[in-house]
């Protein structure tokens, strides 16, 4: 029976959906990859050290586990890769047209995870489209809609089934920060459990589209699952769940942490970018074409969030 691949594995969507996978599919049919070794994840089911920018590495991986299915994380996040562009670009296209190469070879099914970030200033601010004018002005962006045109490219060209999501800013309370503009939101709640003020880089007002990571996990799964003969579209449906500024977050964490204080310092960088994306996206297509549905709000994400960080009051123990 084919096994499952995800690269990226110890990153922020990884260390979720690894553990995810092995649960509905059993451990040692899902291979765990990253370019780093694993603290405790090795004992849980197979891991392989791959830097998957390298086509052979990967294509031996693949043949050595029987892959039948590519979950391709591993990337570079917006604020880190605009501190090196050049590289940024390296690290995500060369990953992807590897992953994309060896799925041929191979006839994978592959997921890449878009994001909001693929869209720019000149796309509608508000309820951005399923099919809508994409020019990101950030590396991040770039990378995004490039990956999507070649996704796209490969299903149209070669066959291959690729499905990909544009996700919003994800929270998750499993792995610290790493690099995204929306990450403000993970270390938030961080501050909040620990008894620290939290000093936020984008200033009150920023609205951004948002989802909890079980919905965002769940969400991958589902498309992966779902008859690709009835997807009109593919790479890739926007998703979202909830949408709010960093000071609605902080009152709703507020309510379980009622010490808890938010300072304002901007970083123009990641407000540049957080104001280069829209506001909000519309995911009806996502909702129409393979039944959508996020399951968390802001309120039910918090509660969870701060249980899972340890807050005992939100536990409900
Ligand atoms: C980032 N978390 O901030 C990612 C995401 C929509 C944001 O793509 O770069």
């Amino acid at each position: 029976m084919k096994t499952l691949l995800v690269s990226g594995a110890l990153g922020q969507i990884g260390s979720e959906l690894v553990p995810a996978l092995r649960a509905r599919h059993g451990a040692d049919r899902v291979v765990a990859t990253d370019i780093r070794a694993p603290a405790g994840e090795a004992r849980d089911g197979p891991f392989e050290i791959l830097d998957c920018t390298l086509p052979e590495r990967l294509d031996a991986v693949v043949r050595r586990h029987g892959v039948g299915t590519i979950f391709h994380l591993a990337a570079q996040l917006s604020a880190v890769a605009e501190k090196n562009p050049q590289e940024a670009w390296r690290l995500n296209m060369a990953s992807l047209t590897a992953v994309l190469d060896v799925a041929r070879q191979h006839r994978c099914a592959v997921f890449f995870p878009s994001s909001i970030g693929a869209f720019g200033p000149s796309t509608p601010r508000q309820h951005a489209p399923q099919d809508a004018i994409q020019r990101p002005t950030t590396i991040y962006g770039i990378t995004k809609v490039a990956g999507e045109l070649l996704c796209d490219y490969s299903v149209a060209r070669f066959g291959i089934d690729v499905r990909g999501l544009r996700l919003p800013g994800l929270i998750s309370h499993a792995t610290p920060p790493g690099g995204g503009t929306t990450d403000y939101a993970v270390d938030m709640f961080r501050h909040a459990v620990s008894d620290r003020p939290y000093v936020c880089y984008l200033e009150r007002g920023t609205s951004l589209d948002m989802m909890y990571m079980p919905d965002a996990i769940r969400g991958i799964v589902e498309l992966m699952e779902f008859d690709g003969a009835h997807l009109r579209h593919r790479n890739a449906f926007n998703v979202t769940a909830m949408n709010f500024a960093p000071e609605e977050l902080a009152t709703e964490i507020q309510k379980w942490v009622p010490g808890f204080v938010v300072h304002y310092v901007v970083d123009p960088v990641r407000q540049a970018i957080a104001e280069s994306w829209p506001r909000s996206i519309d995911d009806s297509a996502a909702r129409t074409e393979w039944g959508w549905r996020p399951a968390f709000d802001l309120a039910s994400m918090t509660r969870d969030m701060l249980g899972k960080l340890g807050l005992t009051a939100a536990s409900g123990r």
